[in-house]
């Protein structure tokens, strides 16, 4: 039976992100995933009889929320769901089932890098039926619907079994639970040399994966350990749980410090990797090597052709912003383009459909190609494990090659946290406001050669996507990036980027903290962070 519940408008989803992602218990409240359910089911037209995707990292409150999500889409007329067993989905295979059974869509319950458990983060998001994050059209929609929903329309029904594969009836639609596993592992088969990994593992490589108690464990233990024949016990704390063993899902030098300290130590194994909550992220450690996302990028694009699925070459590369210029450097080598979109993966969708790109990358450790529409942990350590296998160098060989080759960018993220969100909302501001003074001044030896506030062409759909990033350039090709996050779940994040290049090979191997020192005081003391926040140093560096 169809029930249709009277609710009222709700404080939802920020304008301009892909999703909602707040506390658990906001999303505890009565009626609160209801009312988001609904305005992402009003902002779309033509899903009846069609087939939706549902899946989550499973965090804390993923059950609870897949079974509403269910008898919401049963009650708004969908035809199929197709939900991974357990109500697992890591984030690009959600992408990959998507697309390869032509679904309308897909929810992804995640709150990705944020922590979970009872006190932790929630989040839902909407995919569209190319596999990729709703476009600001429809997360513009979906904004405005939540604020003038009225009702909502779910089935009374019990809650469905998601442990047993196969399918079930609700209401008139079928429910197929799905191995969360089995379609991604075939797309990476296709996609990479496995023989050639296989080989590798069997000569002795050794590799450490830590899935960090979060949804990559089961594709991880099943691809690496089962499919590749890597030794049992490289995937760590393979489990997913609910509240990730206590951690932070976030594979950057502070979380993951387990794994960046054992490839420092002198028991290394040649390859140390991590992925995030919802498996979208990368981690990339070589045995005393960490590898910058910025550079994992450009040595992917690079060496990409090395993979079956890319032989044929890359059409182009596509970078987020505030991530180094060292894609663009592979690009002008490989006389392709190299796109510079906004932060967030749904501003390359269109440049993947329409062949414009074919590898994508953020700094914040995302990896991806135009296999699925996210970016995919996974896959860019396969892609690693590709290049290894066929180059038959260590991590640390590779990066001292690309180096030498393109020249190195020193790159540093600096991030403050949970700050006072009026100040630092005040702190861009202030800052935005000065932009067009400062070309020209000095600040110690760096002279700024322009500034700007970055905003996006979309060469595809012609959109355009301001406010995306204070940039400042110095004359000697230096760059300070100011923006604030627009994931974070408790006052505001300051995000700021700083980055360097160097051509000269004997100077390429140096600490980019040590390197980047007068970039990152005056980072500082530009906008005067420490006077307007309070905070003399970043929370979390990478
Ligand atoms: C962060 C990253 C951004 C990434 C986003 C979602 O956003 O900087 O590059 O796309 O998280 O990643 P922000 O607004 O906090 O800087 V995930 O792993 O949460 O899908
Ligand atoms: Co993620």
């Amino acid at each position: 039976m169809i029930r249709t519940v009277a609710t009222t408008p709700f404080d939802g989803q920020k304008p301009g992100t892909s999703g909602l992602r707040k506390k658990v218990p906001v999303f505890q409240q009565p009626n609160y995933v209801e009312n988001f359910v609904q305005s992402v089911f009003a902002s779309l037209e033509g899903y009846e009889g069609q087939t939706l995707v549902v899946g989550g990292d499973g965090r804390f409150y993923n059950r609870e929320a897949i079974q509403t999500v269910l008898k919401m889409a049963a009650a708004a007329g969908f035809g199929r769901v197709m939900v991974g067993r357990g109500g697992i989905l890591s984030t690009p295979a959600a992408s990959c089932v998507i697309r390869k059974h032509k679904a309308f869509g897909g929810i992804i319950l995640s709150a990705s890098h944020n922590p979970g458990g009872p006190e932790g983060d929630f989040g839902i998001k909407y995919n569209i039926g190319a596999g990729g994050p709703a476009p600001e059209k429809i997360t513009d929609a979906i904004f405005a619907a939540t604020g003038t929903i009225s009702e909502y329309r779910i089935v009374e029904a019990p809650d469905v079994d998601i442990d047993t594969l196969g399918t079930s009836s609700l209401e008139g639609m079928t429910v197929e639970v799905i191995d969360p596993v089995a379609d991604y592992a075939e797309l990476m088969a296709q996609l990479f040399d496995f023989d050639a990994i296989r080989a590798l593992f069997a000569e002795g490589f050794t590799m450490r994966f830590d899935a960090m108690s979060a949804v990559t464990g089961p594709y991880a233990r099943s691809i690496l350990e089962g499919t590749l024949g890597a030794a049992p016990g490289t995937v760590v704390h393979g489990e997913p749980l609910p509240d990730f063993g206590g951690h932070h899902p976030d594979p950057n030098l502070v979380h993951a410090k387990e794994l960046y300290d054992l490839m420092m130590s002198d028991g290394a194994p040649d390859l140390g990797a991590a992925s995030d909550g919802d498996g979208d992220r990368n981690l990339i450690v070589g045995r005393g090597r960490f590898v910058t996302p910025s550079d994992s990028l450009a040595v992917i694009a690079a060496n990409m052709h090395l993979a079956p699925g890319y032989k044929a070459g890359i059409a182009g590369i596509a970078r987020s912003m505030p991530t180094s210029a060292a894609a663009d450097r592979v690009a002008s080598a490989l006389g392709i383009t190299c796109y510079e979109t906004p932060t967030g993966w749904k501003f390359f969708g269109n440049l993947l459909d329409a062949g414009l790109a074919t590898v994508c990358g953020e700094e914040s450790a995302g990896t991806g190609s135009n296999h699925v529409r996210e970016k995919d942990g996974l896959w860019a350590v396969l892609m690693w494990l590709n290049i290894i296998a066929v180059r038959q160098l260590d991590v640390d060989e590779i990066m001292g090659r690309h180096w030498a080759e393109y020249g190195r960018d020193y790159y540093t993220r600096h991030d403050y946290e949970e700050v006072d969100a009026a100040a630092a909302e005040k702190l861009v501001a202030d800052l935005r406001a000065r932009l067009q003074d400062l070309p020209g001044q000095s600040f110690g030896g760096l002279t700024v050669e322009r500034a700007d506030d970055f905003a996006y062409h979309d060469p595809v759909d012609g959109s355009v996507t301001s406010k995306q990033g204070l940039r400042i350039f110095f004359s000697n090709g230096s760059r300070i990036v100011y923006r604030l996050s627009g994931t974070g779940t408790a006052g505001a994040t300051l995000r700021v980027y700083i980055e360097q290049f160097e051509g000269d090979t004997a100077r390429q191997d140096q600490d980019p903290q040590i390197v980047l020192a007068d970039l990152i005081a005056l980072s500082r003391s530009l906008p005067d962070i420490e006077g307007r926040t309070g905070r003399t140093a970043p929370d979390v560096i990478t």
